[in-house]
């Protein structure tokens, strides 16, 4: 049946849908299965994606039809399809009648999904009017307060410097607290990595303390605070909060110095609000593993990764992973920049639409995968600043002289491209910088050719 006299209003101008205010508006690449029309197929989406179904229903009358979502922009040629979709659509808290990511994700990427009639549909960008901006959490906590804790300026404080305990499974409680030590003494950022938690061999109970004695002594050493992200998801919300009121009350005098790490990709946004809404005052880390099923520019459907981050931001992510940008061991483009600003920036215009933010506190861009010291000058350089979290596991651990020369190696990258240098000459006098030369060939051949030569 083809609904597009229903759902589809080609006379609708984007820029009035915008002063309006009263939408939410989202931009597809869909492709309809053979012999299905580009009109007909994109109608049926947005009535599946709002008030519809694949049929008239007699229950329909002329209050439900205020709400059907229309497709507004349609071309058959670039594949493109924007929708947009009353406020009213969406679902809302009893307790607070403030809006939820999940209701979004349920219309504008649920059932559209998996319909017979559509080969395939990706959404690349959405926009939401002010009224949306007052109504998701949006972050508490940021990287202006990591940098207070660091004792740096709360505006442009600069690159943190962080690391992933190595190996990523299967050190027990001792030597987990020993590579968290080691690292600290030169870097300023610890995460547990995404699938640590409280594995039989390394219980939770007797690795915190210990973490939080290698972070006093570390901090006693070096003269310098420290800062640990703790992984507390888990499949019950009451476990999350168990993890991390017992992680809290380890930390006591310091627990401004943790933030808590969640799988919020493959735990979903009530994972990510469990700790917005019950940990307001730590710093929330949300790691995406898994989001290549749907980001991945291989994958035709779900959503892409600048997509994810805006979410992640609507939800109240303190940071988020954006990816290396072409730089590292994930896949990525120089160009997934965009990523990073959308965050991080008070306004900005992405792959379809103009986002103001009207005040909604940043997401910091937490880069990493496969980043050492001889990445990060490159890096910056595409970037175009360093108030960013990096965290290098391999990078660190992997240093021929170990963590602490390898979280120092990576603060003199950071120096290096601060001034401009040439990273062959900085290496020169920078011993650590030097050593990861030679603790990644590889990529010291491929980034700085004749580095051997002019490095003797
Ligand atoms: C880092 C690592 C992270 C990835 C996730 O380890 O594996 O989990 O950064 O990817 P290493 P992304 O530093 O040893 O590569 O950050 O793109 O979500």
């Amino acid at each position: 049946m083809d609904q597009s006299a229903r759902y589809a209003d080609l006379s609708l101008r984007e820029d009035d849908l915008v002063a309006g205010g009263q939408h939410i508006l989202c931009a597809y690449k869909l492709k309809p299965k053979a012999g299905v029309g580009f009109l007909e197929a994109a109608a049926h989406f947005a009535a599946e994606s709002s008030t519809g179904t694949n049929v008239e229903v007699s229950t329909t009358d002329d209050f439900t039809k205020g709400f059907d979502a229309l497709v507004y922009l349609a071309d058959e040629a670039t594949e493109e399809v924007r929708i947009a979709y009353p406020l009213g659509l969406f679902d809302r808290n009893i307790v607070d009648g403030r809006m939820m990511m999940v209701s979004f994700l349920t219309l504008t990427i649920g059932n559209n999904q998996g319909m017979g009639d559509i080969e395939y549909a990706k959404m690349y960008d959405f926009w939401v009017p002010r009224r949306a901006i007052e109504l998701f959490d949006g972050p508490e906590k940021g990287i202006a307060d990591l940098w207070r804790v660091l004792g740096r300026p709360v505006v442009d404080g600069g690159y943190i410097a962080g690391t992933i305990i190595k190996p990523k499974l299967g050190l027990r409680p001792e030597p987990f607290a020993k590579a968290a030590y080691e690292f600290w003494l030169g870097g300023d950022f610890i995460k547990n990595d995404e699938p640590q938690g409280n594995q039989v061999f390394a219980p939770l109970r007797e690795t915190i303390p210990l973490v939080y004695d290698a972070m006093k002594r570390a901090m006693d050493e070096t003269g310098e605070a420290k800062l640990f992200s703790a992984n507390i998801t888990a499949d019950d919300h009451a476990e999350m909060i168990a993890r991390g009121e017992f992680i809290l009350s380890v930390f006591g005098p310091d627990a401004d110095k943790v933030a808590f790490l969640v799988d919020g990709f493959v735990g979903g946004p009530g994972m990510v609000t469990t700790v917005r809404r019950y940990f307001p005052r730590q710093f929330l880390h949300y790691h995406r593993a898994g989001h290549g099923m749907v980001t991945s520019p291989s994958s035709k459907r779900g959503y892409n990764a600048y997509v994810l981050a805006k979410m992640a931001r609507l939800q109240g992510a303190s940071g988020i992973h954006v990816g290396t940008m072409g730089h590292g061991k994930m896949e990525g483009a120089a160009d997934d920049r965009a990523i990073a600003y959308i965050i991080e920036r008070d306004s900005y215009t992405g792959p379809a639409y103009h986002q103001e933010w009207y005040g909604m506190r940043p997401t910091v861009p937490i880069v990493s995968g496969g980043m050492n010291a001889l990445r990060l000058p490159g890096f910056f350089a595409n970037l175009g600043h360093a108030n960013i979290i990096n965290t290098a596991g391999g990078g660190s651990y992997g240093h021929l002289d170990g963590p602490a020369a390898g979280a120092r190696s990576l603060r003199q990258a950071h120096q290096c491209w601060e001034a401009g240098a040439d990273p062959i000459e900085w290496a020169r006098d920078h011993r650590e910088f030097a050593r990861a030369f030679e603790s990644f060939p590889a990529d010291a051949d491929t980034l700085y050719p004749g580095w051997r030569e002019r490095l003797g």
